[in-house]
């Protein structure tokens, strides 16, 4: 330590300049000041590294540092290579009375010690340490763009994106200036992501095109993430081989089809050696897939795996397959159990290189779910759990909704019960089958705040930092996140106050009890419409009419979903008696005057929490107009307009839910409210 005797030094990529105007997230200047003060040297060599000392120079020039190339110093930090870790990702952390000391194997490693570094701050530099070893918890830490290429007609340029635009696409192809792109790459690489997949997994067809002809522009999106040790992906149609193939059939098992992914995939393998691999949504909502051949999702993943295989390439194979055009009048269908139907049957059937890729919850990402039974159900498989950041059903980055702590706790989810394996057990390859790893769908656009809502930063951080260690308190995340973007450490207190329980009270003036949606439908998903999808084909009811409300999901009188479940989470989600609060209206129908553990009845609940949820952004406005002068003045405009729309929109489904519900049951409130 200290004496890392001269070594050649590769280059520097310096730090991608942010864009006039653009936020820094949580890269600030003032962020890097505790490492950018120091004698810093930065030993090893590739791409990875060489982002390492570009941020050390950047930082120096800043702060009055200096990096130390050559020769004897005082040294204050050192990154080195190491050659007794194996895990590339993995590093060491140690400090004596002057020098703190990163080691790792491989650019990943280090660059994940050297942002430890930069977010433990001033205390990096303090006390001594014992070396500390950091690995991450789950192997693949990914995140999905949703972005088409080209403004979509109805759904826009990003796919439920609520923060503008591309910053990959302009015009149906990728941008001319990246420089958006690099920022963001940056970002992504500091908090742990190791993989992007580049665009919608509804493939239109410009979107198709980037596996063939646009193939070029692929290279170029892979050049601004290598540096961060992040491999990309493509989302890719089922159907590719006719419509970009001009074959006459997609079918998995028919030898030409085979072969020419095969071919197509050696093609970008030549153009782009550290490709990651497919993601694909088949038999989805529209997307081709194998069942229009007879085919199951094994013969249809295996042919991409097949072709990706001799490159070390993987296929993310997505797990949302339902009926979308179901009759809401057929009671016997549920959609929660599609997944479980269609998967669990094909455990050990996919080849090595294929990724089942599950959503966490067993419908559609909304604020309150159970875990979905397909995380339980495929020992022999690979699996990704999928989360979205994007917040299309929690507030679509209009609401301060902090994700975190529902992510905590989904990871942290006994699938066998306590003391038995997590989600992110399943996830991280600790249970049975190797790893898959997590994914969520991004929030980022071209907003200047990259995520629309300035606090909705954090989700995207929290995301990658509960990917690198799902054990982490979700306060701790914030606390991280609140301590590099912000100068003034007291604003603290407030944010906490205002973010902490954020989910929670969005939960409150939603959809009740794990019913769910409640929404507007389809293009929308923003605000109360509390009947808006009872009618339709999409499998999302809540059933309500004047003696009780919920979907009977039991074995014994309902659907039979919650025999998709192990003991003894099928038992006990069977049973009122034993089915938790927050998900009764999931797994039962019940009467409106059905007493909860909490003691209060269904009705009264409703009206309740929708009362207090509410209060709680009323006096949200009122902890964040307290910050006024301590954070900048950008963030705190922007965030005080969205507050403003929260309050109006809380109050509407406040209002909606509680009359609904009024209306329908006849039961006054206990506490004589104001109901309409
Ligand atoms: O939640 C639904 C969204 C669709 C999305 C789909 C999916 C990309 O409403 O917009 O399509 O999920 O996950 O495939």
């Amino acid at each position: 330590v200290g004496t890392t005797p001269p070594e050649a030094l590769d280059d520097r990529t310096p730090v991608a300049p942010l864009p006039e105007g653009v936020h820094p997230a949580w890269l600030p200047a003032s962020a890097l000041r505790p490492v950018g003060s120091r004698r810093v040297r930065v030993v090893g060599d590739g791409p990875v590294v060489a982002t390492v000392r570009g941020e050390v120079e950047a930082a120096v020039a800043e702060h009055g540092g200096t990096l130390v190339d050559l020769g004897p110093a005082d040294l204050e930090l050192v990154c080195a290579p190491d050659d007794g870790e194996e895990d590339p990702e993995s590093f060491v952390v140690a400090r004596d009375a002057s020098t703190t000391t990163v080691r790792a194997v491989a650019g990943n490693g280090l660059l994940y010690g050297f942002h430890h570094v930069v977010r433990q701050g001033e205390s990096a530099f303090e006390g001594t340490l014992e070396l500390q070893r950091h690995a991450p918890r789950q192997p693949v830490r990914m995140l999905d763009h949703w972005d088409n290429a080209a403004v979509h007609p109805v759904m826009g340029q990003v796919e439920r994106g609520y923060a503008g635009g591309s910053i990959f696409y302009d015009d149906g192809v990728v941008r001319e200036d990246l420089s958006r792109a690099r920022s963001y790459a940056r970002l992504l690489g500091s908090i742990g992501i190791n993989r992007v997949g580049l665009n919608n997994v509804n493939v239109h067809r410009p979107e198709a095109l980037l596996l063939t002809e646009r193939l070029p522009d692929v290279v170029r999106l892979a050049e601004v993430f290598r540096p961060h040790g992040i491999k990309v992906h493509l989302s890719v149609s089922f159907a590719a081989p006719v419509t970009l193939g001009g074959l006459p059939t997609a079918d998995p098992l028919d030898p030409a089809v085979g072969e020419w992914w095969a071919r197509t995939t050696a093609a970008v393998y030549a153009a782009i050696p550290d490709f990651g691999g497919y993601v694909v949504k088949a038999d989805s909502e529209g997307q081709p897939g194998p069942f229009a051949y007879g085919r199951d999702h094994a013969d249809g993943a295996n042919v991409l795996a097949r072709a990706l295989a001799p490159f070390g390439g993987t296929v993310f194979w997505r797990a949302f397959v339902y009926n979308h055009r179901q009759d809401w009048r057929d009671r016997s269908t549920d959609r929660a159990r599609a997944a479980h139907d269609n998967f669990a049957p094909l455990d050990g059937k996919f080849d090595p290189n294929v990724v089942v890729q599950v959503k966490a919850g067993p419908m559609d990402f909304q604020a309150r779910e159970p875990i979905s039974p397909v995380i339980a159900a495929m020992p022999r498989t690979r699996l990704a759990v999928e989360l979205q950041v994007t917040q299309e059903y929690t507030g679509q980055q209009k609401h301060v909704c902090h994700l975190v702590p529902q992510w905590s706790e989904m990871l942290g989810f006994p699938l066998w019960g306590e003391g038995e394996p997590t989600v992110a057990d399943v996830a991280g390859g600790r249970a049975s089958a190797p790893a898959g790893g997590v994914v969520a769908v991004s929030n980022v656009g071209d907003d200047r705040f990259w995520t629309g809502h300035p606090l909705a930063q954090a989700n995207l951080f929290g995301f990658g930092r509960l990917t690198w260690d799902d054990r982490i308190a979700p306060e701790d995340v914030l606390d991280e996140w609140i301590g590099l973007t912000f100068a003034d450490p007291g604003v603290g207190k407030a944010l906490h106050e205002l973010m902490d329980g954020s989910w929670l009270t969005y939960e409150r003036y939603t959809a009740p009890l794990g019913v769910g949606f409640m929404v507007s439908p389809a293009r929308h998903h923003y605000g109360p419409d509390v009947d808006g999808y009872e009618y339709s084909s999409w499998g999302t009811y809540h059933f309500a009419d004047r003696d009780g409300v919920g979907v009977d999901r039991t074995r014994a009188t309902g659907t039979g979903y919650t025999g998709q479940y192990p003991a003894p989470w099928r038992d006990l989600y069977e049973s009122t008696e034993t089915c938790p609060d927050e998900l009764l209206l999931f797994f039962h129908h019940v009467p409106y005057e059905h007493v909860l553990h909490s003691g209060t009845t269904v009705i009264q609940h409703i009206y309740d929490t929708h009362f207090a949820g509410r209060e709680e952004v009323e006096r949200m406005v009122a902890t964040w107009s307290a910050l006024e002068g301590r954070v900048p003045e950008d963030v705190f405009g922007r965030v005080t307009e969205l507050l403003a729309e929260q309050l109006r929109c809380a109050t509407e489904w406040r209002d909606q839910v509680n009359t609904y519900f009024r209306r329908k049951s006849g039961v006054p409130d206990a506490r004589g409210r104001r109901i309409y």
